[in-house]
């Protein structure tokens, strides 16, 4: 840590390893560079940046949070060609930011950190290749959904057609008039089988536990709307202010206990089953038991149409096993296929894991996560001082625009960092009371929310705890604003 004066203030010149080439780490690359610090070092273990971006490339890939807020504040973009953009947009814009920003010179590929240790003061880092960095401050930015959940079937690498999951798509198989089997019916399944029912010979979509969708139009945008966003950037700004408001005021609030803005939605999933689904034994199978917003909401305003094609089929009989022809059901069937997709979703519960991450004394995160996975405020842990994380654990991950959220944790944690670089202390973690206390907290407010409703997600950790931000918004935003110092311990 040298003691340089940088700027009008005196402040120290330190060195970080941002973990994680995504929307996160690219945003605090950037946001390092605003505040003058430019020695870091972004550890990237894929050869390309862009996080969930860059490994999702399946058909009908595009984000159900309108691309006018699914964007960085700072970086509105009047180019987005549709309400909700497709995944290869999405990649694109964060190469350009990353590019526009001059956040690529600092990025190591093909470098995964595999260790960091905390001792005398600092961290040492370790990559897979050996590798070794020492930093002042460690900030996470793995992201959540990244590591793919292949399901526990009898049979299933005995498969002999092509078999991938919707994370690893290989775009080297051949699909057209094929036989395709689509196991899982989440965002990621029922996008797949709308991009896909018109092209497939057969589609068998293997359905376990019926989802709730609400319609979402996806219009697209004209080039006299683009030309104008180009030319009055304030209107990008109403936009993203407007979508910001709207998430705020429905699906957030519906989802933590506001039962009116819950029936509404409820309403508008069953008016959308009601009016588009036609024969009944279908509708029956692809109505829920459980309520709406329990799982994470499907949207979608052609999946409906996609599933009644001639070409699919809503396969409702429990998977007993997989064969190398194709998926044996519980009622004797064999769907015989050609191509098998697991759209069988992420594991959300492994954050930085498995880096092995060694705290103070000795204190290994797999101890700190023994019971339970916490953080303070999701965004630092106690006992792992100088070590933070964006998108952490019980982030408002299911309830607003994630980048939203990323941007509020980083100006928090560059709150947090400002003390070490103006001196007040050289090493800041969150005590453990504060920690418990926020974490009690938590648990207590998640009985009133629509997560432990009565349903399986991956929301939910081992032990039945939603990964989720219990309270609205604007608590959020105003936790965010501000951290309460008397929750930390600041080490001279
Ligand atoms: O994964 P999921 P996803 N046998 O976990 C089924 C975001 N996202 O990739 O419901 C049979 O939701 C499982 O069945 P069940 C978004 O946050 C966003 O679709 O557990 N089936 C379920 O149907 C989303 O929530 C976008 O009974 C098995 C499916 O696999 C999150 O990513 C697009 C099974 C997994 O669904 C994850 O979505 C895509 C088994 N053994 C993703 N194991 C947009 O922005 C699992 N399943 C639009």
């Amino acid at each position: 840590m040298s003691e340089q004066v940088n700027g009008a203030s005196e402040t120290r010149q330190l060195r970080f390893a941002i973990i994680g080439a995504g929307m996160s780490g690219i945003l605090t690359a950037i946001k390092l560079k605003e505040k003058g610090q430019t020695n870091f070092t972004i550890y990237e273990k894929a050869d390309r940046l862009g996080g969930t971006w860059r490994d999702n490339t399946y058909l009908g890939l595009s984000c159900d949070v309108p691309s006018q807020l699914y964007s960085y504040s700072f970086e509105l973009n009047a180019e987005w060609t549709h309400r909700f953009s497709p995944g290869a947009e999405i990649w694109d814009y964060f190469n350009t930011v990353a590019e526009k920003y001059d956040v690529l010179p600092a990025i190591k590929f093909n470098k995964e950190i595999v260790r960091a240790e905390y001792h005398d003061g600092q961290w040492h880092l370790q990559c897979q290749d050996g590798e070794t960095d020492t930093v002042d401050i460690v900030i996470s930015a793995t992201g959540v959904l990244r590591d793919p959940v292949f399901p526990n079937i009898d049979g299933l690498d005995s498969f002999s057609g092509a078999q991938f999951h919707s994370a690893r798509w290989d775009h080297d198989v051949p699909l057209d008039g094929k036989r395709v089997g689509i196991i899982g019916n989440g965002s990621t399944g029922v996008q797949i089988v709308t991009a896909l029912a018109d092209r497939v010979a057969k589609l068998s979509m293997f359905q376990r536990t019926a989802q709730w969708v609400l319609p979402m139009p996806n219009p697209s945008y004209s080039d006299e709307e683009k030309a104008e966003w180009r030319q009055a950037p304030e209107k990008l700004r109403q936009s993203y202010d407007h979508w910001s408001l709207r998430f705020a005021n429905t699906f957030a609030r519906a989802v933590i206990g506001d039962n009116d803005e819950l029936q509404r939605i409820a309403d508008a999933c069953q008016a959308n089953l009601d009016d588009n689904v036609r024969d009944p034994d279908l509708k029956r199978r692809l109505t829920p038991d459980y309520k709406v917003a329990c799982k994470r909401l499907i949207m979608s305003d052609v999946f409906y149409d996609a599933i009644q094609k001639p070409s699919a089929e809503l396969v409702t009989d429990a998977i007993e096993r997989i064969e190398p022809n194709g998926v044996r059901t519980s009622d004797g069937r064999l769907h015989e296929l050609d191509v098998l997709v697991l759209a069988t979703g992420f594991d959300g519960h492994k954050f930085m894991r498995p880096m092995a991450l060694i705290g103070q004394n000795g204190l290994t995160l797999e101890e700190a996560w023994a019971e339970n996975v916490e953080a303070y405020r999701s965004v630092a842990l106690p006992g792992f001082p100088n070590f933070f994380t964006l998108v952490g654990p019980n982030s408002p991950i299911g309830n607003f625009s994630l980048i939203q959220i990323s941007e509020m944790q980083l100006a928090y944690v560059m709150q947090l960092v400002d003390q070490v670089l103006t001196g007040a202390c050289r090493a800041i973690a969150p005590r453990r009371d504060a920690t418990d206390r926020f974490n009690a907290d938590i648990r207590d407010a998640m009985k009133d929310t629509i997560w432990v409703s009565g349903c399986r997600s991956w929301y939910l950790d081992k032990n039945g705890n939603p990964a989720m931000w219990p309270w609205s918004f604007d608590r959020f935003k105003d936790e965010m604003a501000a951290p309460v110092l008397a929750d930390f311990e600041l080490t001279a």
